[in-house]
C-alpha cells in the first residue's frame, strides 16, 4: 500500500480503466487534480477555450474508435454548468464519458461558497451517474463504479464532482491491487433468437433496422452477414448510419421525416416485418407511428430493458446487447438455411435495389449562389470512402445525410438526438484524438459554426488537422424553413453588411477572417466549379500546417430541403434526378430513367 492524495489514485485508475484522453481547463478548485496528471505524465491533456467545447472534445472522442472513453474537466461552478450539454448530448446518443469537476470543499456545500453549485442534482438527469464524492476513501470505488456504468447496459456518461478537500486528502492505495469491473451486457439466448426469425421470415417483405447501437456493439460485420444470409435488406438509422455501407446492395436507404432517402422511405412502406437492433425509434425516423407500423410486425431488440415498448409495443421484445444478438440470429439463421426454411427474398431485395437506383434526388446544379446539393455532390467526388463526417444539426446535417455517402461504421459522427448547436467543431477536434492521421470531415452550417468557433485555436495549438465544411447561407436555415409554418422569416437572418469585410456581400461574419485569426486556414468558395480546387487546396493546407481548414461554401440564401410529417408525405420542395447526370454521384447510377 501507499499513501497518496486521492487525486493522484485517480490519475492511476483513469490510466489503469484505459482514459488517458482528457480535454478540459483548469481553475482553482479542480488544480489538485491537474497536479497529479502533470505529475503522472501519462495523460494526454488537451486545453479547450470553452468548457462545453472540451465535453463535446471528449464526447467526440468517446464515438470515435471502439472502447473509447473520452474525460472532460472543469473546475467547480460554471465549468461543470458549462459542460450540462455535453453530458446530454452524450446522454441521448448513449455514448460513455466521465466529466470530471471540482468542488467546494465538503464543509462550505451549504455556505453559498464561491462558485459551490450543486452540479450533483443539475446533471442527474443526463448522467448515468452523478455524484459529488464527500469522502476520500470512497475516490477508488466512485471511478471504479463509474467505469463499470459507462460500459454496462446502455452506455452513456458519468459524472463525478470532487470537493478540493477530498482531491487533497490522502489514502492508502495500491492501484495493482484495482481490477476494473467486467461490464454487465445482456445476451440474447436461441430461443429468443428462434422467435424473432419466426416472426422475421413469416414476411414477404422483411428489413433489418439497424441503429446505433450496432455501431457501438462493434457489431457491423454480423449485421451484414446476417442480411447477405438471410437476403433481407437492411435501414439503417442516422446513429446506425455506416453499419452497412452505403453501396452494399442491401443497403436499402434510410428512413425518416429528414435525413432520409426517398428509396429508404418508399422500401420501409413496402414492408411487413421489420427487426430493429440497437435503435429507439426516434421521432425523426418513425414520423407519425400509425402510418410507421400499420400492416408491420415488429421485433425490437435493445440492451436497456425499459426501452422495449418506449415509443410504440413490439410484437416480441428482446433485451440484449447488438453484437450478442446478432451471434445469436446468425446461428439461428445459419441453421434455417440449411434446412432449407429461409423464403427467397432475393426479388424484394432487387425490388428494394431498383428503387435505389431511381428515387433520387438532383444534386448537379449549376447556381450562383450554390444551391447546397452540389455542394455535397462535390464532397462526395473530393472525399474517400475512408472520411469520417462529423456534423450536428441544420439544414446542412439534414442535406448531408441525404446527399452524402457513409462507407462503414463511426464514419458518421453525429448528435442525432440532443442536436445541440456548436457541437461540431469541438466534437471533430475529439475524433481527430480519436482517429490521428484519419480523414475527418466536419459539416456546419454558419451558425452551427459560429457557436465555439473559438475552439478552432485549439486545433491550431494542438495540431489537430481536419477539413471544416461551412455551407453558408447566412440564415438560420432550418428554423428559417419551419417559420414558414407561422408564415414568418423572424430573427432568422444573420445577414449584415460587415464594414470590415465588403466582399462578403452582406452576408456578414466574415469566417475566412475569424479562422484565420484563430490559427487555422481557410478557403471561401462562391462557384461550383471551384469546389474541386478548394477541397485540394485545404488537403494541401492541411497536411503542410496540420491545422483545421475551413472551406467555406457561399450559399443561395433561402433553399428548402425536403422534409415531411410522415413517411409518405415529404415534400421534396427541389427537383428531383430525371436523368443519371442530374445526381451523378448517387450512390447507384440512376437506373430506370438514365
Ligand atoms: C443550442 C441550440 N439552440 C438552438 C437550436 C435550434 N436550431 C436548430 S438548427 C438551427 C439553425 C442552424 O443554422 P445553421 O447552423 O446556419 O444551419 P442551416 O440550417 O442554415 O444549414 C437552430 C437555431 C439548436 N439546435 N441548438
Ligand atoms: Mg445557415
Amino acid at each position: 500500500m501507499t499513501k497518496m492524495r486521492t487525486v493522484d489514485a485517480a490519475i492511476l485508475i483513469l490510466e489503469k480503466e484505459g482514459a488517458t484522453e482528457i480535454f478540459g481547463l483548469p481553475g482553482a478548485a479542480i488544480n489538485p487534480f491537474y497536479s497529479a496528471m502533470k505529475d503522472h505524465g501519462g495523460i494526454n491533456h488537451t486545453l479547450a477555450r470553452h468548457v462545453e467545447g472540451a465535453s463535446h472534445m471528449a464526447d467526440g472522442y468517446s464515438r470515435a474508435a471502439e472502447g473509447n472513453i473520452g474525460v472532460c474537466t472543469g473546475t467547480s461552478g460554471p465549468a461543470g454548468t458549462d459542460m450540462i450539454t455535453g453530458l446530454y448530448a452524450a446522454w441521448a446518443d448513449s455514448v460513455p464519458m466521465l466529466c470530471i469537476t471540482g468542488q467546494a470543499p465538503v464543509a462550505k456545500l451549504h455556505k453559498e461558497d464561491f462558485q459551490a453549485v450543486d452540479i450533483e442534482t443539475i446533471a442527474a438527469p443526463v448522467t448515468k451517474l452523478a455524484m459529488t464524492v464527500k469522502e476520500p476513501g470512497q475516490i477508488p470505488g466512485a471511478f471504479q463504479k463509474a467505469f463499470y456504468l459507462m460500459r454496462s447496459g446502455r452506455p452513456g456518461p458519468v459524472l463525478l464532482d470532487l470537493p478540493i478537500d477530498v482531491q487533497m486528502a490522502e489514502i492508502e492505495f495500491d492501484i495493482d491491487a484495482y481490477e476494473p469491473l467486467a461490464p454487465n451486457k445482456p445476451a440474447a439466448t436461441r430461443k429468443q433468437a428462434e422467435k424473432a426469425l419466426d416472426i422475421l421470415l413469416a414476411g414477404k417483405h422483411p428489413l433489418i433496422v439497424a441503429g446505433g447501437g450496432v455501431i457501438s456493439a462493434e457489431a457491423s460485420a454480423q449485421l451484414v452477414e446476417l442480411a447477405e444470409l438471410l437476403s433481407i435488406p437492411v435501414i439503417p438509422t442516422l446513429m446506425g448510419w455506416g453499419s452497412i455501407p452505403d453501396n452494399h446492395p442491401l443497403m436499402a436507404g434510410m428512413v425518416g421525416l429528414q435525413t432520409a432517402h426517398r428509396y429508404g422511405n418508399a422500401t420501409f412502406l413496402e414492408s411487413d416485418a421489420v427487426i430493429g437492433i440497437g435503435n429507439r425509434w426516434a421521432n425523426r425516423h418513425t414520423g407519425g407511428l400509425d402510418t410507421y407500423t400499420k400492416g408491420r410486425k415488429f421485433v425490437h431488440v435493445d440492451i436497456e430493458p425499459t426501452q422495449i415498448g418506449r415509443v410504440f409495443s413490439p410484437d416480441l421484445g428482446i433485451v440484449s446487447d447488438a453484437a450478442a444478438a446478432l451471434d445469436v440470429l446468425l446461428e439461428a439463421a445459419r441453421g434455417r438455411k440449411a434446412a432449407g426454411t429461409v423464403p427467397d427474398y432475393t426479388s424484394w431485395a432487387n425490388e428494394c435495389a431498383a428503387r435505389k437506383g431511381s428515387l433520387q434526388r438532383k444534386t448537379h446544379f449549376d447556381n450562383v449562389p450554390m444551391k447546397p446539393q452540389r455542394v455535397y455532390e462535390e464532397m462526395n467526388k473530393a472525399f474517400g470512402e475512408d472520411t469520417t463526417y462529423v456534423s450536428t444539426i441544420g439544414l446542412s446535417q439534414i442535406a448531408g445525410a441525404q446527399m452524402l455517402h457513409v462507407f462503414g461504421p463511426r464514419r458518421w459522427i453525429n448528435a442525432g438526438q440532443a442536436g445541440p448547436l456548436g457541437w461540431t467543431g469541438p466534437a471533430a477536434l475529439g475524433v481527430v484524438r480519436g482517429k490521428p492521421g484519419q480523414p475527418v470531415v466536419a459539416l456546419s452550417g454558419d451558425y452551427d459554426f459560429q457557436f465555439m468557433i473559438e475552439e478552432l485555436a485549439v486545433g491550431a495549438q494542438f495540431k489537430l488537422p481536419y477539413i471544416h465544411v461551412v455551407v453558408n447561407n447566412s440564415y438560420l436555415g432550418l428554423i428559417r424553413q419551419s417559420q414558414r409554418g407561422f408564415k414568418m422569416d423572424y430573427h432568422v437572418s444573420l445577414a449584415f453588411e460587415n464594414i470590415n469585410s465588403p466582399e462578403t456581400n452582406g452576408y456578414g461574419v466574415d469566417h475566412i477572417k475569424v479562422a484565420e485569426g484563430l490559427g487555422c486556414k481557410a478557403v471561401r468558395v462562391e462557384r461550383p466549379e471551384d469546389m474541386p480546387a478548394a477541397f485540394a487546396e485545404a488537403k494541401r493546407l492541411m497536411d503542410e500546417f496540420q491545422v483545421p481548414v475551413v472551406v467555406e461554401a457561399i450559399l443561395e440564401r433561402v433553399t428548402n430541403i425536403a422534409m415531411g410529417t410522415e413517411l409518405d408525405n415529404v415534400n421534396e420542395f427541389n427537383d428531383l434526378a430525371e436523368t443519371a447526370a442530374d445526381a451523378p454521384t448517387a450512390i447507384m447510377a440512376l437506373s430506370m430513367l438514365g
